[in-house]
């Protein structure tokens, strides 16, 4: 029987395995443990990048994306630029339990919630409004994503159940001041999150545009399966972006990666300075905190 292992993006990471590890050392399902894991960074109003208190748009509305899947069934769902929901990742799971589709967008997946019972709230809290007015771009320049560190931080959570099966969830508010009706790389499968049993479990956090260029999590799950390690696949994926920016004559934006297989093996990757960190729970341990490997441009 394999150990359970889950692991979390940044430091708040750690409330996602401290949450999530419980439900795999009772023998529940990895997908189960990854979106309770989820769902508790979604509930902390502290955490504005993910769910309620979440920072707005550039209209001040704050807009969720969010995806899950199952490696063992390859079962997946999504919901993007979805208002007034404060867990989006359940309702990403009904997309995938409850439809014959896989990625409910905006007002649609609005009606979809209402339908499956969950409650309209308001996902902003005067702590996130103040936040969001800090940040609020001179209006005269228009500020291209950078991912400053301050502006973003997806929760993406994979676990490892005992019965060697995958589960990965993928939950964010998205970048701060971002267009109305931008979507980024979080709720689109493959590219922000990806798991397949018979590979590995893959996810990224970081300028979306960026991971959607590179094709993120796929390219790290077939490395995997053609016999990487998620450390090895994580570094090549951040190769890729790093290669695609100079080739397009930018600076590499902030992006990282981490992935996790069915042995248990785990990594984690990111651009230059992006400082990403993330949270490890292996068993009946102590989550743990560990820095990700940085990887620049000239590093081949
Ligand atoms: C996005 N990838 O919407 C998300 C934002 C983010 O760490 O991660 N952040 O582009």
């Amino acid at each position: 029987m394999p150990e359970p292992v889950i692991i979390a993006t940044w430091p708040f990471g750690q409330t996602a395995v401290t949450a999530g590890m419980p439900l795999l050392l009772k023998g529940m399902p990895a997908l189960d443990a990854a979106l309770a894991g989820a769902q508790a960074v979604e509930d902390d109003p502290k955490v504005h990048s993910v769910g309620y208190g979440g920072l707005g748009n550039s209209a001040g509305t704050v807009q969720l994306d969010a995806c899950v899947m199952d490696g063992k069934t390859l079962a997946c769902g999504a919901v993007a630029g979805l208002e007034n929901i404060r867990h989006p990742a359940a309702l990403a799971r009904r997309v995938m339990e409850k439809t014959p589709h896989l990625l409910l967008v905006g007002e649609g997946a609005r009606l979809f919630a209402v339908k499956e019972g969950f409650p309209l709230v308001n996902l902003s809290t005067p702590e996130s409004i103040a936040e969001w007015e800090k940040r609020r771009p001179a209006a005269d320049k228009p500020k291209a994503p950078q991912g400053g560190k301050e502006d973003h931080d997806t929760v993406t959570v994979l676990a490892l159940d005992q019965k060697g099966s995958l589960g990965g969830v993928c939950t964010t508010s998205g970048l701060a001041h971002k267009l109305p009706g931008r979507v980024g790389d979080s709720p689109l499968i493959g590219i922000g999150l990806y798991v397949d049993d018979t590979a590995g479990a893959a996810g990224g956090t970081g300028v979306g545009e960026e991971i959607i260029r590179a094709g993120g999590s796929l390219l790290m799950v077939e490395a995997m399966r053609a016999g990487r390690s998620p450390q090895e696949a994580c570094e090549l994926a951040v190769r890729r972006v790093n290669q695609l920016a100079v080739r397009r004559g930018v600076h590499p934006a902030r992006v990282a990666f981490l992935a996790l297989d069915p042995k248990g093996r785990y990594g984690g990757a990111c651009t230059a300075q992006t400082g990403f960190q993330y949270a490890v729970g292996r068993g009946d341990k102590k989550a743990e905190l560990l820095k990700a490997r940085e990887i620049g441009p000239e590093d081949k």
